[in-house]
């Protein structure tokens, strides 16, 4: 086994899984965070994140005494730093918790430590890292002075789970491993080769960067795509969702789907990193956060519109979670359009969403009310499909015929 103890620092959608996948290799996983009820939680042999069949691996490596949970880093082989990577103001990227897990594992480093970013970060990351590592240990040698023969390796290995099936994917799908020098990003191999099925390939750390970086940015761009054909459909009086139907029989078109806008905090917020290292360049991509940011706001003025048609306008939106079939409303263009609406005061507004059990309190406060799909049909005047969740995809189509519909998804 080359290597016998690992520590994960970051225990949440991507360190603890990690951690626990690691740790049912019989591995040794020391899991370090900041957060005392995660921590505790872990222990405790429980998850304090929504994955399915996560917490079945981390009550089994925790009984076993494979992953323990701790606030203090200790010494190990290999660290893997999955923090968060936030932006500040005016979508700069905010690296303190890189910078504040560099300065709480070197104390503990030792020679022959093999430090991973998992973090998604902007280019040079990886490289400030390694810097805060040396201005801490200056006993030490790193890849940046000393390349191959530095006493300390150091690499950029981006995650490209999908939530939902973290621990699928987290064996499955190669690897881009970005290491600082050919000796950091070898031994990165060699720690992800206990865990991947998938292929690891080698690049240097700048290029893992910007590797997950373009993942989520080619994504949005063709999303950005979808949506400017949904608003060019309606004005030219086309049926969007036939459009891209026949554009897709060609053998080298596939066009995404346009919805009410980007959610998630990967897709809507990688791009901003690559804008804000090189905004006279990244034009598109910027302009293509630019339309997904829109689409929110047309699909309101599209309620409004069929709203200033009904005396006593009943309004009900299905589905408020960021995509189809999860239950997290964070960041969601669908929870946006709600709240947006409510506060016009155009109407009653219903709410349906099968994967919640009680409305966000902005929502409460708004006087929208969570009703069934069945409610909805009867009570509404207007449809609005804001996610494509199963429940609504099997509905019958024929109770929507008396309705006016607003369908941002294609289902009905
Ligand atoms: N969306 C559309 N139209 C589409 C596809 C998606 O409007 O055709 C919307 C969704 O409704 C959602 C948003 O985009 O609001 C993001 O959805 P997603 O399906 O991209 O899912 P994420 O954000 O959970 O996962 C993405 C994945 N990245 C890629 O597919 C390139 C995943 O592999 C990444 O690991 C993840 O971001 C991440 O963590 O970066």
């Amino acid at each position: 086994m080359s290597f016998k103890k690992v520590s994960v620092i970051g225990l949440g959608y991507i360190g603890l899984p990690t951690a626990a996948v690691i740790a049912s290799r019989g591995i040794e996983v020391i899991g370090v965070d900041v957060n005392q009820h995660a921590v505790d939680t872990i222990n405790q042999g429980n998850i304090h994140i929504v994955e399915p069949d996560l917490d079945i691996v981390v009550r089994g490596v925790v009984t076993t005494g494979n992953l323990r949970a701790t606030t203090t880093p200790e010494p190990a082989e290999a660290f893997m730093i999955a923090v968060p990577t936030p932006f500040k103001e005016g979508n700069a990227p905010d690296l303190k918790y890189i910078e504040a897990a560099a300065k709480a594992i070197a104390p503990v480093l030792e020679k022959g430590n093999l430090i991973i970013l998992e973090s998604t970060s902007p280019v040079g990351a990886t490289e400030k890292l390694s810097a805060w590592l040396k201005e801490a240990r200056p006993d030490l040698s790193f890849p940046q002075d000393t390349g191959d023969s530095a006493d300390i390796k150091v690499a950029h290995c981006p995650e490209r789970v999908l939530p939902g099936y973290v621990l699928q994917e987290l064996i499955a799908n190669d690897r881009v491993i970005g290491g600082m020098s050919k000796a950091c990003s070898e031994k990165a191999v060699e720690l992800y080769q206990t865990f991947v099925r998938g292929e690891c390939i080698i690049t240097n750390a700048r290029t893992a960067e910007m590797a997950k970086l373009t993942e989520n940015s080619f994504r949005d761009v063709n999303i950005a795509f979808a949506n400017e054909l949904s608003v060019i459909s309606d004005k030219l009086k086309i049926n969007v969702w036939e459009l891209i139907k026949l554009a897709n029989r060609h053998p080298r078109v596939n066009i995404l789907n346009p919805g009410p806008g980007v959610g998630g905090h990967c897709i809507a917020v990688d791009p901003w990193f690559i804008v804000d290292s090189c905004p006279e360049d990244a034009n598109i991509i910027r302009q293509a956060r630019l339309t997904n940011d829109a689409k929110p706001h047309y699909v309101i003025d599209q309620i409004s519109k069929a709203a200033d048609e009904f005396k006593r306008p009943v309004i009900a939106c299905l589905g408020l979670a960021f995509k189809a079939d999860i239950d997290d409303l964070r960041e969601s263009p669908a929870l946006q359009v709600v709240e947006e609406l409510a506060s016009k005061n155009i109407g009653q507004i219903f709410a349906v969403e099968p994967n919640v059990h009680s409305l966000p309190e902005s929502l409460v406060h708004a006087g929208v009310e969570q009703v069934t799909l069945e409610t909805a049909l009867e009570k509404a005047n207007i449809i609005v499909v804001l996610v494509d969740h199963k429940q609504f995809k099997a509905a019958d189509k024929i109770q929507f015929t008396t309705k006016v519909v607003i369908d941002t998804r294609g289902i009905i």
